[in-house]
């Protein structure tokens, strides 16, 4: 593969394998709970408690995965091109830290991460493991009831958005994985991609909201079509 700068963009799809819920399949997460009653603003000043509960359980589930051959494929990426003088840009509207376990050494997480809090009091967020309550203080001011995770909500503005654009700019090839192309701003990116000229590519279970977008599409499990990408 002699592409130089590699623009992906991973979804829920590619740590599905790794036992971790998507969103928007069936069965998936937002099939058995309302995302407006979870991962809103609203409704984690509505009722903190759920939000809590919520969230502890996902970061469990989190902290019990393990990355499958996907995440590792795409480590090697970062290291192939890196020798060669080129750079993944992996962005991860994933919450889990499945990349960075996996050996990716820069994750951007434009929907945040779950193994972070932030304290809504004085605006500090730090590495966090435990389960989150109303009754957790933060660390840094001390203030109490205000520690969430650190994930974008939907309203909320996604996280690196400067850092995104430049490094979409810049791509010689965007790749799209494991996601259904239903949540903005990452699911114009391909479109974005395609009105720079860049070569696009899905590698999905099946057909996304925004399949239309792609110049090339691979269907199958992540854990299959990617390391055959990278190989
Ligand atoms: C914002 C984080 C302003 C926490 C999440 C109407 C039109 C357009 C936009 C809007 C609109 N109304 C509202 C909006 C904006 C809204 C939005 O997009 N809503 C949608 C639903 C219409 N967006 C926002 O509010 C965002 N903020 O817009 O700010 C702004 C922005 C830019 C500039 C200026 C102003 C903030 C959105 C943040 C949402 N946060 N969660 C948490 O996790 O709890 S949402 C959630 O969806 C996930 O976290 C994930 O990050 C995201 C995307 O989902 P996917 O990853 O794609 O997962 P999904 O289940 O959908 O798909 C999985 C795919 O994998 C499937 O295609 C499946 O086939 C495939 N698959 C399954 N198994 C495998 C597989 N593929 C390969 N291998 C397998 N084994």
């Amino acid at each position: 593969m002699d592409i130089q700068n590699i623009f992906v963009l991973t979804g829920a799809g590619i740590s599905a394998e790794s036992g971790l819920g998507t969103f928007r399949d069936r069965g998936g997460v937002w099939s058995r709970f309302d995302p407006m009653k979870l991962a809103t603003p609203e409704a984690f000043a509505a009722d903190p408690v759920l939000v809590h509960d919520f969230y502890n359980m996902r970061r469990r589930d989190a902290m019990k995965a393990e990355p499958n051959p996907a995440h590792a494929a795409l480590a090697r990426l970062e290291a192939d091109l890196a020798k060669r003088g080129g750079e993944l840009f992996l962005c991860t509207q994933n919450v889990d830290d499945l990349h960075e376990r996996a050996g990716s050494r820069a994750v951007t997480h434009i929907h945040g991460e779950l193994l972070r809090a932030r304290c809504t009091a004085c605006g500090e967020s730090r590495p966090w493991r435990e389960d989150l309550s109303v009754a957790t203080s933060c660390p840094h001011c001390g203030a109490t009831g205000g520690m969430r995770p650190d994930v974008v909500w939907f309203g909320e503005m996604p996280k690196h958005l400067v850092a995104i654009e430049d490094a979409l700019l810049k791509a010689d090839l965007f790749v799209a994985i494991g996601t259904s192309g239903a949540v903005y701003p990452a699911a114009g990116y391909a479109a974005q991609a395609r009105e720079f000229g860049i070569p696009t590519l899905a590698l999905n279970l099946e057909a996304a909201d925004n399949a239309g977008m792609f110049a090339r599409t691979r269907l199958g499990p992540a854990s299959e079509t990617v390391p055959a990408f990278v190989a």
